[in-house]
C-alpha cells in the first residue's frame, strides 16, 4: 500500500522532444473542440497513477474509528458557502445570494450583513463564493472574496473575479479587484470559487469550466483552470505559461471541471484540491504547474442521464490521473486537512464535505494514497458546502440550504 512519491516520480516519462511530439500529435487528434489542437498544453510527464475508488475503500470501512455529532451553532444561514477565522476569534461567512456574514467567538450571528461587498451574480450556482483572510491578516488585515462578477456592461455575462478590502466598522474598504476570469459567460454552472494561499506569498483560485466542457482545454481561456497569483494580484514570473504568448499567464494548471475544495497540504505545501465530475467520477488531484488534469478529455464519468460516454475514456498519456475517485459522485465540496489535536485519531486526515453525498467524509492518507474512506454525519447536516478546522481544534461545517447552519462536529 505504500507508494511514495520517488515510486510515483520513477513511473513519469521523461520530458523529451520526442515526447512532446507524441503529444503535439495525439492532442490534434482529440475531438473537444479545435482550441486544444492549436496549442497542446499536455504535459509530458504526467503522473499515470492508478487511483483508489471510492466505492472499495467504502465498503471496505467496517465503523469509522471516531463516532461524531454535529451541533447547529448558528442558524439561520441562507446558501452559506465558505467559512473563515479572524485573529480575535470571530467567523465570517459568505452566503451565495450575495452577503458576507459576521458571527462572533461565542457564535451570535450579527444581524447586518458586512456592507461594501461587491455586486455578485446570484443564479444557479453562481454567487459569492470563499472568504480569506490574507496569512498575514493580523498585520495588514487584507480579506479576500471570490464571487461572480457581473459584467460591466450589463449584458448578461459573469465570470468568477477576485478582490481584497480591509473590514472596518462593519464595512469592506480599500478594496481592490485582482482577477477576473475571460471570458464571461451566461451559464451558470461550475465557477469554481475556492481560494488558498500558499504561505509563500502566492495564491491560487479555482475556476471551473462553466458547463462549457471544451473551455476547460481552450489555452486563451481561464475556465477549467486553477490560477495562480502575487497576493496583490500580480503575475508570478515562475507561473508555467508566463512568455507564452498562445496561453494565459495567469494559469497554473487546467483541464479541471469545477473545484469547489481546495487546501494546502501540511507537510509539502503544495495543492490539494477536488472537483466534481460529470455524473460518476468527482476527482481528488494535487495541483502541479503546468500540468492538465484532462477534463473532458478523459474522466471517470458519464453524460447525465442518457449515461453515455464523455471524451475518450478514462486515461492518456500526458493527462493527470487523480488519486482518488468518488462514483457515484457525492457532489464534493470544501476541504480541510486535519492537523490539530482535539480528534487524535483524525490526524494527517483529508476531510470533505459531500453535497449530494450529504455527509462530511474522512480519507485516511499514506502519503499521496488514500487507504481508508468513512462517510459520517450521513443525512443528519444535509449538503456540506464547507468543511473547516476551528482554531480550537474542532471540524466545524456550513450546510447548503436556504436555512443552513454553521455546525461543531465532536466525538459522540
Ligand atoms: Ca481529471
Amino acid at each position: 500500500m505504500h507508494q511514495t512519491t520517488d515510486t510515483l516520480t520513477s513511473r513519469r516519462h521523461p520530458a523529451s522532444p520526442t515526447a512532446f511530439l507524441a503529444c503535439c500529435v495525439w492532442a490534434a487528434l482529440l475531438s473537444v473542440g479545435p482550441a486544444l489542437a492549436q496549442a497542446p498544453i499536455a504535459h509530458a510527464d504526467a503522473n499515470q497513477r492508478t487511483p483508489t475508488f471510492s466505492k472499495d475503500l467504502v465498503a471496505a470501512t467496517a465503523a469509522p474509528a471516531v463516532v461524531v455529532q454535529a451541533t447547529a451553532l448558528v442558524r439561520g444561514l441562507k446558501n452559506a458557502w465558505s467559512l473563515a477565522w479572524l485573529p480575535n476569534g470571530d467567523m465570517l461567512v459568505t452566503e451565495r445570494g450575495g452577503t458576507l456574514r459576521r458571527i462572533t467567538a461565542d457564535f451570535q450571528l450579527d444581524p447586518k450583513p458586512i456592507e461594501g461587498v461587491p455586486a455578485v451574480k446570484a443564479a444557479v450556482q453562481a454567487g459569492l463564493f470563499d472568504v480569506v483572510p490574507h496569512p498575514q491578516y493580523a498585520s495588514n488585515g487584507w480579506l479576500y472574496l471570490a464571487y461572480a462578477e457581473p459584467s460591466p456592461t450589463d449584458d448578461g455575462e459573469y465570470g468568477t473575479a477576485l478582490m481584497r478590502a480591509r473590514l472596518k466598522d462593519g464595512r469592506l474598504v480599500d478594496q481592490q479587484k485582482l482577477f477576473a476570469m475571460s471570458p464571461k459567460s451566461r451559464r451558470g454552472f461550475h465557477l469554481g470559487g475556492r481560494i488558498v494561499f500558499d504561505g509563500k506569498g502566492y495564491l491560487y483560485l479555482t475556476l471551473g469550466d462553466r458547463g462549457e466542457m471544451p473551455r476547460a482545454q481552450a489555452p486563451r481561456d481561464h475556465a477549467g483552470s486553477v490560477i495562480r497569483l502575487h497576493d496583490d494580484g500580480r503575475v508570478p514570473a515562475d507561473n508555467p505559461f508566463v512568455g507564452r504568448p498562445d496561453q494565459l499567464p495567469e494559469v497554473f494548471s487546467r483541464g479541471n471541471r469545477n473545484i469547489q475544495g481546495a487546501a494546502l497540504h501540511p507537510s509539502t505545501g503544495e495543492l490539494w484540491t477536488h472537483e466534481h465530475g460529470p455524473q460518476g467520477g468527482d476527482e481528488l488531484n494535487i495541483i502541479r504547474a503546468g500540468r492538465n488534469y484532462g477534463w473532458p478529455i478523459i474522466t471517470y464519468g458519464v453524460n447525465y442521464v442518457t449515461g453515455t460516454k464523455i471524451g475518450e475514456g478514462t486515461a492518456r498519456e500526458g493527462l493527470e490521473q487523480p488519486l482518488h475517485v468518488w462514483t457515484p459522485s457525492i457532489g464534493v465540496s470544501g476541504m480541510a486537512f486535519y492537523t490539530a489535536n482535539a480528534i487524535p485519531q483524525w490526524k494527517g486526515s483529508l476531510l470533505l464535505g459531500g453535497l449530494s453525498g450529504q455527509s462530511l467524509v474522512r480519507l485516511v492518507m499514506d502519503g499521496e494514497r488514500v487507504l481508508r474512506e468513512e462517510r459520517l454525519l450521513f443525512g443528519e447536516v444535509g449538503r456540506v458546502r464547507d468543511v473547516r478546522v476551528g482554531p480550537d481544534g474542532w471540524v466545524y461545517l456550513l450546510n447548503d440550504a436556504p436555512d443552513g447552519a454553521l455546525w461543531r462536529v465532536q466525538p459522540r
